[in-house]
Order: C-alpha cells, then structure tokens, then sequence
C-alpha cells in the first residue's frame, strides 16, 4: 500500500516564485476540470488523461527554469505544458481538435509541444521522452550553453529499458539532464507493487553515478528546492539528477476510467495533502491568491470561447504532406 509522504514544511521560497507556483497549479486545475465537463458534453474526443493532484510536480519543477531550458513531457502532460508557459487558448483549441490549436487539431492532448517557450512536447509513446531528453541534453554539451532539460515521467515508463539506457549515457557524458520521475504509484491500474520489487525509484540514480533525490510530489515547495538544486548542478556542468516525487493521482488513468481498483482510504489521505490548497495555504494571503485565481478565471474563460469558436481542420489539411511514395 503506497504510505504518503510525511508531513512538514519547506522554506519559503521567494515570493514571485511562490505565487507563479499557485498560478500554475490553479490554472493546470481548473483547466482540466473544464476538460472533462467539455468530455462529457462530446465536445472533446479521444483520450485524456488528468493530472489533477500531481500538478505541485510540474510547478515547481518549472519554477526552477528559465525560458530558454527545455521540458519535455508525457502523456499525461497539460500540467507540465501549462506550467512552462503554454497558451491557453492555443491548448484548448488543439484538445478541442479545432484548426487553432497547437498543431492545427490534428494532434490533441497528447500531442502539445511548444517551440515558443522550449517545450519539446508531450508523447504517447510511454518512456519515449526520455531518450529525446537525453538526446536534448547531448546537444546542449555539444553547443556549449548553458541550458537545462527536464524530462517529467512516471513510475511505469521507468520500467522501460530506455530509462536505464538513457540514464547509463547522462551518467557517462555529466548531460544536463533533470530525470523527473512522479511516482504516482500506479500504471493504468497496476500498483506499482505489482510492476516493481523496489518501491523507491529515486535509489536507481545511483546505480549509473547519478544523484536520486526523493521528495514530496504534493509539495510545491520542496519540488522547487529539489528541482532548483539539481538546475543549478546541471548548469555548472555537475550532471543529471534523478528526482524522485511521490504523488498520487486523484482519480483513475484516463476520463473514463472510474479507478475503482483505488484504496478510497488510501486516496482519501493524498487527497488530504491536495497540492492546490498545501500551495494556496503557504502564500497565506486570501487577496493574491483570489486576484491570480480570477486573472486564471478569466484566461480559461476566453480560452474556451476561443476554442469554441474557431473551426475544424479541414480534410485537406489532414491530408497536406502525406503523398503516396
Ligand atoms: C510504449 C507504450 N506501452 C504501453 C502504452 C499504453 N499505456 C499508456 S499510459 C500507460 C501507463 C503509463 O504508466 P506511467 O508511466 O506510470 O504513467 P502515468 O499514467 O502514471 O502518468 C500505458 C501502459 C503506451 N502508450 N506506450
Ligand atoms: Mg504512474
């Protein structure tokens, strides 16, 4: 049974930071709770998989970036996508499947990437962004900057031999890597219990020379430092971190999927430690956290009018560049 992680507090990290924190994880919530009402009307297709309690990850590891490092991301990804800067109503759109969006409807919520503020995209593929990754964090030693990637995946893809692979390279070229793995305790509806004889993920770091660091997934704050210290260590030229943070997702793998083989009690307890309201209550301030929740309140408003209203893909363009050869 997966035991949620202690309690306790973290520094203060400085303000500014603190309240892009509440924003990101505010507005990855209350645009995904408008994701599956718009499911649910038939309005979007196709799967969704919600990252409704795991958003204080994407946050903080976010946080810790400036525009020009890169993230690349999961199946599961409107948090790590939002959290880097992503445009709402270009996000709304391409979940919408209108001719808008990010890659025109032709790919949905699986397929967002973000050139823009260097999000090299989210995948379907699980484990498939770690070796791309990786491979982003070989170009930069090549080039010579001072840019930074973090790959975000979960426990499941990290059963997956391009983990190992992955990690075993970054371990040998010192890459600037930050492997992010949110352990959220299940794949689909395997307990992590069933796919792995060690739990603790973060101890497979030190396996190819690299530091693993385990911190709680539910706690922005301590995701920032973590991810801040491992940033830091990478732009020096010091190498990959493997960050391990426990989280647990608030309902099943995908919209449809009900989760019914979740321990309520169980759920219950991670529920408790929700990251929106651990977040909300370390700003301690009602009037900045209502004035960023109406400022998100408004962007998603005009998101979802904007989506609503451009149109569909023609068949044309689902067809442009594919030719017979
Ligand atoms: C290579 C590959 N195998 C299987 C699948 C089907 N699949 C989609 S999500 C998923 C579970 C992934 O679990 P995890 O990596 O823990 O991510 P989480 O859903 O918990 O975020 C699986 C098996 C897939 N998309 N890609
Ligand atoms: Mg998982």
């Amino acid at each position: 049974m997966p035991t949620p992680p202690a309690k306790g507090g973290s520094p203060r990290p400085p303000e500014p930071i603190l309240l892009g924190m509440y924003r990101s994880i505010y507005a990855t919530r209350q645009f995904e709770l408008k994701c599956i009402e718009l499911y649910r009307q038939g309005l979007i297709r196709g799967y969704l998989h919600p990252y409704i309690g795991q958003e204080a990850v994407a946050a903080g590891a976010c946080a810790a970036l400036n525009p020009a490092d890169y993230i690349v991301s999961t199946h599961r990804g409107h948090g790590h996508c939002i959290s880097k800067g992503a445009d709402l109503k270009l996000m709304m759109a391409e979940i919408m499947g209108k001719a808008t969006g990010y890659c025109r409807g032709h790919g949905g919520s699986m397929h967002i990437s973000d050139k823009r503020v260097n999000n090299l995209g989210a995948n379907g593929i699980v484990g498939a962004g770690i070796p791309i990754a990786t491979g982003a964090g070989m170009g930069i030693k090549v080039r010579g900057t001072d840019q930074v990637v973090v790959v975000f995946f979960s426990d499941g893809a990290s059963n997956n031999g391009v983990f190992a692979e992955s990690l075993n390279l970054a371990g040998i070229y010192g890459l600037p890597v930050v492997y992010l793995l949110e352990n959220n305790h299940y794949a689909v509806s395997t307990p992590i219990e069933c796919a792995t004889g060690c739990c603790d993920l973060a101890g497979r770091g030190p396996a190819y020379g690299i530091p693993g660091i385990c911190v709680d997934g539910n706690d922005a704050l301590a995701v920032y430092r973590e991810a801040a210290a491992a940033v830091a260590r990478a732009r020096r030229g010091q190498g990959p971190t493997l960050i391990e943070a426990k989280t647990y997702r608030h309902g099943g793998h995908h919209v449809n999927d009900p989760g019914l083989y979740m321990d309520p009690a169980v759920l219950a307890e991670w529920k408790a430690r929700d990251p929106l309201l651990r977040t909300r209550r370390a700003i301690d301030d009602d009037a900045r956290s209502a004035e960023i929740e109406a400022q998100v309140d408004a962007e998603l408003e005009a998101a979802v009018a904007f989506a609503t209203n451009s149109p569909e893909p023609s068949v044309d363009a689902f067809l442009a560049g594919i030719e017979d050869r």
